[in-house]
């Protein structure tokens, strides 16, 4: 097993990453910048180290510093957590030079799933069913319009190199192709240095349904069910479930084990998620394969009882999988809802600032996965997720309930945030229903909402509340100077805001 892991991530994951170690015995180091002086990562850890400046690309994304650090202090792994250096095969690749073992899968998995046709063409061989489209990129204007009249408009054009939305365009006629094809090539090249672009069949008002799924270095392989994340807003997911209400047990079936097919196609280790579209007809087509542990992957954890992270450091170091496919079942229902420093009132616009007053919701069935707390800061440096409020219930009607609850408790005073806007959501009767699709919350939900004057009223309160913030922040600089020294030992307990 690790002597010691280093996090090379921040907020609510490297939080997460953290309290696992701290279960397992093994001593975690964080490293922090200087917007996130006072995030809770950089009070939790064992160890914690500051890491350079603000900007991400100087401190969470600088492979150097990372991979030095790691060798000063002596750390045998590195656990990525999501975004960042996770699904970078060239920073896998230079930790397995390194003789550091990154935590997660190889390079050869990450490469391989980069690309969107090779991923394609391995699915299609594999019996994981594929959207109608081609496995290769197209060669030229002519090509991409008669192929596209073979699979029938709509078609959407995808870069190879992209991936979660990014560089698509939907063409709805023959006369749109010429100008969209010119156009998502150059916007491809410019975002992924990669100009090759491929066609699908554009799939009207899907469902995106994922499947967690874990192989050890031995090849075993398992899932561990599905997830429901069709409630999302311009790619960002807000609020995901698990099971899915829409996935029956045959449907259930058959999906999962092609996400194992997937999984086994690319000769992949630790946690991993399958993405599909799913249809009204419960038609699923693979979508991509995302190679890190997911923001999501609490819901999962509710309804089975493991623990991800510990299985990911298990796993990394080597052993088996701790369970196999027969010892898992569905437990209830779990619901997490993404806590984001944002007006939804205003565009949805980041909001920035300290907060002044934090009181988490507690009680039966309620879990909080926070990166911050009363005196943390946050900037616009990084992602404006605050926490993740997941809960639990025997069945989803009570899920919805509870979460509803438990969002009315929580209070996060200083900064605008998602909050009421999420119990909307909760509230509606389709979303009740499980009437959900990735179109949810375009145009039509957002023009329904009668709550919006309620969302401008708490906005008002929450304007007072940032301007006491400021004074506060003034009369006692929030924020410990203690923070900014290595620490030899964990000791947050004595650290005091105020
Ligand atoms: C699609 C699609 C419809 N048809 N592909 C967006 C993210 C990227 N992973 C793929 N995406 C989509 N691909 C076909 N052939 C619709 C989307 C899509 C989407 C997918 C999952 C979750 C949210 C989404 C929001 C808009 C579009």
């Amino acid at each position: 097993m690790f002597h010691k892991i280093l996090i090379a991530n921040r907020g609510e994951i490297a939080v997460r990453i953290i309290r696992a170690c701290r279960e397992i015995g093994i001593k975690s180091a964080s490293i922090y910048s200087d917007a996130d002086k006072t995030s809770l990562h950089a009070r939790l850890a064992d160890e914690s180290y500051h890491i350079g400046n603000s900007p991400a690309y100087d401190s969470y994304l600088n492979k150097e510093k990372i991979i030095k650090l790691a060798k000063e202090i002596e750390a045998d792994a590195i656990h990525p957590g999501y975004g960042f250096f996770s699904e970078n095969a060239v920073f896998i690749k230079s930790l397995e030079e390194n003789k550091i073992t990154f935590i997660g899968p190889s390079s050869k998995s990450v490469s391989l799933m980069g690309s969107k046709t090779e991923a394609r063409k391995l699915m299609e061989k594999n019996n994981v069913p594929i959207v109608p489209g081609t496995t290769e990129a197209i060669k030229s204007v002519h090509d991409g319009i008669k192929i596209s009249e073979e699979i029938g408009y709509p078609v959407l054009l995808k870069a190879s190199a992209g991936g979660g939305g990014k560089g698509m365009r939907k063409i709805s006629s023959k006369d749109e192709f010429e100008s969209a094809f010119e156009a998502t090539k150059r916007e491809a090249l410019k975002s992924f240095a990669n100009d090759d672009i491929y066609i699908e069949k554009y799939i009207e008002n899907p469902r995106h349904i994922e499947v967690q799924v874990f192989g050890d270095k031995h090849g075993n392989y398992v899932h561990i069910f599905e997830r429901e994340c069709s409630i999302q807003r311009r790619h960002q997911k807000i609020i995901e479930e698990a099971p899915s209400s829409f996935v029956d047990d045959i449907t259930r079936d058959k999906i999962t084990l092609a996400a194992v097919n997937a999984a086994k196609a690319c000769g992949y280790f630790n946690a991993g998620t399958v993405e599909f579209l799913m249809d009204s007809k419960k038609n699923f087509y693979f979508l991509e394969m995302n190679t890190r542990l997911q923001v999501e992957h609490p819901v999962t954890e509710l309804i089975t009882g493991l623990d991800l992270v510990k299985e990911q450091i298990s796993v990394a170091a080597g052993n088996k999988l701790s369970f196999s496919q027969s010892d898992l079942k569905i437990n209830g229902q779990a619901l997490e809802c993404r806590i984001y420093a944002e007006d939804p009132s205003n565009n949805f616009l980041p909001s920035t600032g300290a907060i002044i007053q934090y009181v988490p919701p507690s009680g039966p069935g309620i879990r909080v996965d926070s990166g911050f707390d009363k005196g943390s800061e946050i900037t616009v440096h990084y992602d404006p997720l605050i926490s993740k409020l997941i809960c639990w219930a025997d069945n989803r009607q009570n899920a919805i309930d509870r979460m509803h609850r438990a969002l009315s408790e929580y209070v996060i005073g200083g900064l605008v945030t998602n909050i009421s806007f999420l119990k909307t959501v909760i509230r509606d009767p389709s979303f009740r229903k499980g009437e959900i699709d990735i179109n949810f919350l375009n145009d039509g939900f957002m023009s329904n909402l009668i709550n919006m004057e309620e969302q401008k009223n708490i906005k008002e309160i929450e304007k007072v509340s940032a301007i006491f913030a400021a004074i506060i922040k003034t009369k006692s600089s929030i924020g410990s100077l203690r923070i900014g020294q290595k620490k030899s030992s964990n000791n947050w307990q004595e650290q005091m805001y105020e």
